[in-house]
């Protein structure tokens, strides 16, 4: 008899308020930032509730997770769904860890269901998606589709100072029930859900996205350097004033890319001046730029007019600009046979979907480089992440769980 597998609502949501506990900040959000010990807390609960069901558990040395049930075929490559566990210092409880959680969930439905999947399906929490602590992001992502190596990351440091190789070996002793397995293990296809990060869904009532697409990411941080003087006793032609040249920047940057272009994003998230102190002229002003574009041409456009900008700035103010990329994500198209997958499960529900093109950067962006993939997302209230205030309704977490385990079901027999 063919059994249905069935998504079950109030453990799905009791999972994903337990997880919310991990790092949970006064506001409501989470601060469980990339291998940190919060981290290391959800991975080893989630590592936990696998074992207890029977599936095994794996890490590599990337430290990606991975939880898998095996399928009657042991010779195909498992079916890969999953997303990230760790957060922005001030996240969301939903942003990754709801796309993890509703991939287990996935998992012990089938199981509860006794349905064998020919292929074993494997759940990835992926390590480093946030790329707050470490630049850069999606670095378990990277690693895993041969996008880039972790070892060439060890020595990098994290905005508490800490070293990557350090955080990489604490969290992989940290559970010692997770076999080491070698990284980049083939896969038949990789689904992530998310939730969409955007006001898009939302504002047209519509309860599934049907991601088709990512657009591309370049983080660049610039550094002007100057020369520190007296706040009082240093006239307007003998100051070297980065911060002078770090604002006019900013402010040509700001008035150029985003009012000439709707598809264009760019932010300042980040800057910080050398020595601070009120009545010194810095000698250094660092600043970060996220800018994000659908498409890889206008991505370097932007880039380019950033450079000139700030070379102009600093020839104003006689201080040198330094320009390091932080990370380099082109645009990506998802497979179409995923894809298809997505919708067809939509249609099965009868769930209104609409096809979307995400801003956001996420894990499937680097997996789709090496296998077929796509996303799942779900509205998020006003569109708001990467602020405490993220929220998703209960009725939308239920049903993207839904779709995922339908997909999964679809890509596994
Ligand atoms: O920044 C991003 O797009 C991702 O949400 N970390
Ligand atoms: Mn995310
Ligand atoms: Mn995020």
């Amino acid at each position: 008899m063919n059994v249905r597998a069935e998504v079950n609502g109030p453990r799905l949501l009791q999972s994903v308020a337990d997880f919310a506990a991990i790092g949970a900040t006064p506001a409501g959000g989470v601060n469980r930032q990339a291998l940190t010990a919060e981290d290391r807390a959800a991975r080893r609960l989630l590592a936990e509730r696998a074992l207890a069901r029977g599936f095994s558990v794996f890490q590599d040395e990337a430290a990606n997770l991975f939880l898998r049930r095996e399928g009657r075929n042991t010779a195909l490559p498992p079916l890969l769904i999953g997303s990230h566990l760790d957060s922005q210092p001030t996240g969301g409880r939903f942003d990754g860890a709801l796309g993890t959680l509703s991939a287990f969930e996935a998992l012990e439905a089938l199981a509860d269901a006794g349905i064998e999947t020919d292929r074993a399906i494997e759940v990835v929490a992926f390590t480093n998606e946030e790329g707050s602590r470490f630049s850069p992001g999606c670095m378990g992502s990277m690693a895993f589709a041969g996008a880039g190596n972790i070892a060439d990351w060890h020595g990098s440091a994290a905005t508490d100072g800490a070293l990557l190789a350090d955080e990489l070996a604490a969290t992989l002793q940290a559970l010692p029930e997770a076999k080491l397995r070698p990284i980049g293990h083939a896969i038949s296809a990789f689904v992530e859900l998310h939730i969409e990060q955007g006001p898009i869904l939302e504002r047209e009532d519509v309860p599934i996205g049907v991601v088709t697409a990512v657009q591309g990411t370049k983080w660049l941080e610039v550094v002007f350097s100057g020369e520190a003087a007296h706040a009082g006793t240093t006239p307007l032609e003998f100051r070297k004033d980065p911060m002078a040249a770090a604002a006019a920047a900013i402010a040509r940057i700001q008035d150029g890319v985003m009012p000439a272009d709707p598809d264009a994003r760019l932010t300042v998230g980040r800057i910080a001046a050398e020595p601070g102190a009120i009545n010194v002229i810095p000698n250094r002003v660092s600043f970060t730029i996220d800018f994000r574009h659908p498409d890889a041409a206008a991505l370097a456009a932007i880039e380019q007019r950033v450079r000139e900008e700030c070379k102009v700035s600093g020839a104003r103010w006689d201080c040198e600009p330094t320009i390091l990329s932080r990370a380099n994500m082109a645009p990506a198209r998802f497979a179409p046979s995923v894809i298809g997958a997505i919708e067809g499960a939509c249609q099965a529900l009868g769930l209104r979907n609409r096809r979307i093109i995400s801003g956001a950067f996420h894990d499937a962006l680097f997996v789709s480089k090496a296998s077929p993939s796509a996303m799942i997302f779900v509205p998020c209230r006003k569109g708001i992440s990467h602020n405490e205030a993220e929220f998703v309704a209960d009725d939308h977490i239920v049903l993207g769980a839904q779709v995922l385990l339908r997909v999964a079901q679809r890509l596994s027999t």
